[in-house]
């Protein structure tokens, strides 16, 4: 939900109008609106080349996850671990395009640990791989957009840990 749906269904609840802190809060979101799409943008095209580069970062880092017993061992196995880099990639540009981590955090944060707990995944390598986005990510960004994407990736990585 967006900040300003949110702020609606919150002040119509108490039948009042947006309270002037409601009415900042979305003003600062309009006002970093363009900013908050071109770098949806510059992810969403990019997401090809951001997964594989980080991808390739986290495999010379953690050899282990891709050697045999590793969990993303195997071509099959590497590729499922390739999506799942590409679907927090995904969801951080949904982060950034609402100003909100809230749906990163119900998409792909709630229940995380326990999942890769069953899946025998090592969560910290997860990260890693998050890490590794952020930079390749960045790298082609301004350095005001490159902090301002970054601190999803941020989320991710530090829900994760
Ligand atoms: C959008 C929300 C969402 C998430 C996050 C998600 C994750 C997710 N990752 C999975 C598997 C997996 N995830 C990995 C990932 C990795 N293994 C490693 O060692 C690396 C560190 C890492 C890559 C960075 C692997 C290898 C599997 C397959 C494990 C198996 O089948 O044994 C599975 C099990 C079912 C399947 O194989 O599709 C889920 C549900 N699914 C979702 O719908």
């Amino acid at each position: 939900m967006s900040i300003v749906t949110k702020s609606i269904v919150n002040a119509d609840a108490e039948a009042r109008y947006l309270s002037p802190g409601e009415l900042a809060r979305i003003k600062s979101f309009v006002t970093s609106g363009e900013t908050r799409l071109r770098i949806a943008q510059v992810l969403t095209e990019s997401r090809e080349r951001i997964v594989k580069e980080a991808g390739n970062q986290l495999f010379q880092k953690r050899p282990d996850v891709v050697s045999p017993g590793g969990n993303a061992f195997g071509e099959e196995m590497t590729a499922t671990c390739l999506r799942d880099m590409d679907y927090y990639l995904r969801l951080v540009t949904y982060g950034v395009v609402s100003g909100d981590v809230t749906p990163i955090e119900e998409i792909g944060i709630v229940g995380v640990r326990e999942m890769y707990r069953s899946l025998g995944t090592p969560i910290e390598a997860v990260a890693e791989g998050v890490r590794s986005m952020k930079a390749v990510a960045t790298s082609m960004m301004s350095a005001d957009d490159a902090a301002e994407a970054g601190s999803y990736f941020d989320y991710v990585v530090g829900a994760m840990l």
